[in-house]
């Protein structure tokens, strides 16, 4: 694990309908998360966030995709930030903003790797095209976009596609694909844990599969967390919520056992939004996973 931590935020509403999730990084912000880090014993520096504007919000009558035009600009911005942070030789912790900011994430860092892995933490599978997307939001759609499907000034985002490659993937904590997804899915042999595999085997086993799985094809690894994988009674400041998802404990267990394997290389903390919180509850769960995923100890 490196020793000097980089924080960027994205302050980004745009790839979805509901507003307030811009404030995702000042909620995480505000639970401690430069404090948490350094009292772990990282150098930490908070790079502040990337300017997002206030564009008209616009749906295209053609492709039904909302904001591109904005979603793409953001997304630019950040991976040359995430870009610099890795040029730098700091672990990239990038603080969300709605999930679409995965895409720029992924362009400034898959760069530095040839077989990059991607743990997608996640109720969603966030594999839509402009094709299979019921709703036109860009959050549904950052995974498809950085295996190179999708609206091509998604995909192109960073100059080079695809980011990741399908067997380089794991998603945990699935519970709402779209027919569109699954049918992706298959079609790729994309590994998944959904809750009912998770629900079988335990976090421990999914934890330890995944981590043996990765370690063997990738030559690092990038934890998108969606808060949205953990059950809304632990984190229902997200814009979309689903029942019967991922526990407290379990997540912390997932994200200590990472921290054990050295796998991880880079992360991002999406979907937190304040205004559908109740005092900071998932502002403070991130920063508690944060923790777990860096190394902190109980003992
Ligand atoms: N799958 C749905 C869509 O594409 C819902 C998107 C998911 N929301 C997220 N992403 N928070 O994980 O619109
Ligand atoms: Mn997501
Ligand atoms: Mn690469
Ligand atoms: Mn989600």
């Amino acid at each position: 694990m490196k020793k000097k931590i980089s924080i960027i935020g994205a302050p980004m509403d745009l790839g979805q309908l509901r507003r307030g999730v811009d404030m995702g990084p000042s909620a995480i912000r505000y639970a401690g998360i430069v404090d948490r880090l350094e009292r772990i014993g990282y150098e930490v520096h908070d790079w502040g966030d990337i300017q997002i504007g206030r564009p008209k919000l616009v749906t295209d009558p053609k492709t039904g995709l909302r904001n591109l035009e904005a979603v793409v600009n953001a997304n630019k911005r950040l991976a040359e930030k995430v870009d610099e942070i890795m040029e730098n030789g700091h672990f990239p912790l990038v603080l969300g903003g709605d999930h679409s900011i995965a895409i720029g994430t992924l362009a400034g860092v898959s760069k530095y790797y040839d077989r990059l892995g991607v743990i997608w933490y996640d109720a969603h599978g966030d594999l839509n095209t402009v094709e299979t997307s019921p709703s036109g939001n860009i959050h549904g759609m950052p995974l498809a976009a950085s295996l190179g499907l999708g609206a091509k000034e998604l995909v192109e985002i960073g100059g080079y596609s695809p980011k990741i490659k399908s067997e380089n993937i794991v998603i945990i904590g699935a519970r709402s694909l779209d027919p569109g997804e699954k049918q992706l899915i298959k079609e790729k042999g994309i590994k998944v844990y959904t809750m009912h595999e998770i629900d079988k085997l335990g976090m421990p086993r999914v934890m330890e599969e995944t981590i043996s799985y990765l370690k063997e094809r990738t030559d690092g690894v990038h934890l998108s967390l969606d808060l949205d994988a953990l059950d809304p009674l632990f984190a229902p400041g997200v814009g979309t919520p689903v029942v019967g998802g991922l526990g407290y404990r379990e997540s912390n267990l997932a994200m200590e056992m990472l921290a054990e394997s050295g796998l991880i290389t880079s992360a991002e903390f999406v979907e937190v939004n304040p205004i559908l919180d109740e005092r900071n509850k998932t502002g403070i769960l991130a920063v508690d996973l944060m923790g777990s995923l860096l190394g902190e100890q109980l003992l």
